[in-house]
């Protein structure tokens, strides 16, 4: 299977470019060229790249330093045809965002973060970009004695409305998208779910301009259903883009290749963006482990995007299987779709019906049969 940029996959280049230092350990691997990771991402069959301001240009370059990063960053996208369709900031690594970037206790830090984020949005905008990505990794507390939550909230939402107002007075065609995450670096990060996330846009100024970036870790560290929350972003119009990786349950953040983590829930994940038509990037956010050398860095790049291949065709197949038509049918899976009242029908109608109680009662759904056929289409038993 070979990808095209029909499938839009996309890395981030911090995903690549992470030089594997974790906090007990130093890097394991030397610094890679950004532009030397765009033409590498090229040769795998990728269709985009995405960075934070600080993955291209270091943290306080002056301009003749910032100008000559993005004119090579721009030349060897020029040179492969891949696009930048999602940009982010960086508001975690330096000691400055501490306790936060659009939270923090202290309103110089919350200014210059505004002025970090408004300076990359013009850059996102002048590379075309579609999607603006916001995780407010630092955004939270270690202790509820440090943070008023509501005066941080009140805070965060006149970061989001200030930058959507820029955008569209601008006239950018860009949204913003919030990335939830539970905790880590912070002890307690706000907005940590895909749900709060889409509360806390729904009271928004410009909310009809932002959405969501779930990240299949974030979602499974707090040990939620990721492809329930993705469904459910995608029922509120709120799926901007997604990151896609691979984790174990809750522990720390992995970041592992997706599918290398909960396969049977990568499975229906695909299943799910695939059957929706979801047509946003397939962004692969995830971390090459520490034990691999440079050459292992594109291995790993290059599953990812197998996984997906390959999920993709299984879940095709599942679908297309005339037994699991008839057993989806016969759990009623697309009964659910009918409103329960039927048009003009009185509330007095549905209390006056009769109604067999004992015999719904005694009924199988047959949702194992259902699990079991999707299994057996995952492992290609099918
Ligand atoms: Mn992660």
């Amino acid at each position: 299977m070979k990808p095209t940029p029909e499938d839009r996959f996309s890395f981030g280049l911090w995903t690549v470019g992470w030089r594997a230092a974790d906090p007990f350990g130093d890097p394991t691997r030397p610094a890679l060229d950004p532009a030397e990771s765009v033409r590498a991402l090229a040769d795998l069959g990728a269709w985009g790249v995405s960075f934070h301001d600080d993955d291209v240009v270091p943290f306080g370059a002056d301009d003749q330093v910032r100008d000559r990063e993005l004119d090579r960053l721009r030349a060897a996208l020029a040179e492969t045809g891949l696009r930048v369709p999602m940009v982010t900031t960086n508001l975690f690594s330096h000691p400055v965002f501490k306790d936060g970037g659009f939270t923090s206790n202290d309103r110089a830090v919350r200014r210059f973060a505004l002025s970090k984020v408004l300076r990359n949005v013009d850059l996102a905008a002048s590379l075309g970009a579609a999607t603006y990505v916001l995780w407010g990794g630092r955004e939270g507390s270690e202790t509820d004695a440090a943070k008023d939550v509501g005066a941080a909230l009140d805070r965060y939402r006149e970061a989001i409305d200030t930058i959507a107002g820029y955008v569209l007075e601008q006239g950018y065609d860009l949204r913003l998208a919030l990335e939830p995450k539970p905790n880590e670096p912070r002890g307690d990060i706000l907005l940590p779910t895909i749900g709060h996330a889409l509360a806390f846009i729904a009271e928004l100024e410009h909310g009809a301009i932002v959405g969501v970036n779930p990240e299949v870790g974030h979602e499974q560290m707090a040990g939620l259903n990721f492809v329930h929350g993705v469904a459910q972003a995608l029922w509120a119009g709120k799926l901007f883009h997604i990151d896609l990786n691979g984790q174990r349950g809750p522990r720390y953040d992995q970041d592992m290749v997706f599918g290398h983590g909960d396969l049977l829930s990568a499975f229906f994940l695909v299943d799910l963006l695939e059957s929706a038509g979801y047509d946003g990037p397939r962004h692969f956010d995830y971390k090459p482990s520490r034990t691999e050398d440079v050459a292992g860095v594109w291995v790993s790049a290059r599953a990812n995007i197998d996984m997906y291949l390959l999920l993709r065709r299984r879940a095709a197949a599942f679908r297309a299987d005339p037994v699991v038509r008839a057993a989806l049918a016969e759990s009623g899976v697309d009964d659910l779709r009918t409103p329960t009242l039927a048009p003009g029908e009185t509330l007095a109608d549905l209390r006056a019906e009769s109604f067999d109680v004992d015999r719904a009662a005694g009924r199988g759904y047959g949702f194992v049969r259902l699990a079991q056929l999707a299994a057996e289409h995952l492992l290609g038993a099918r």
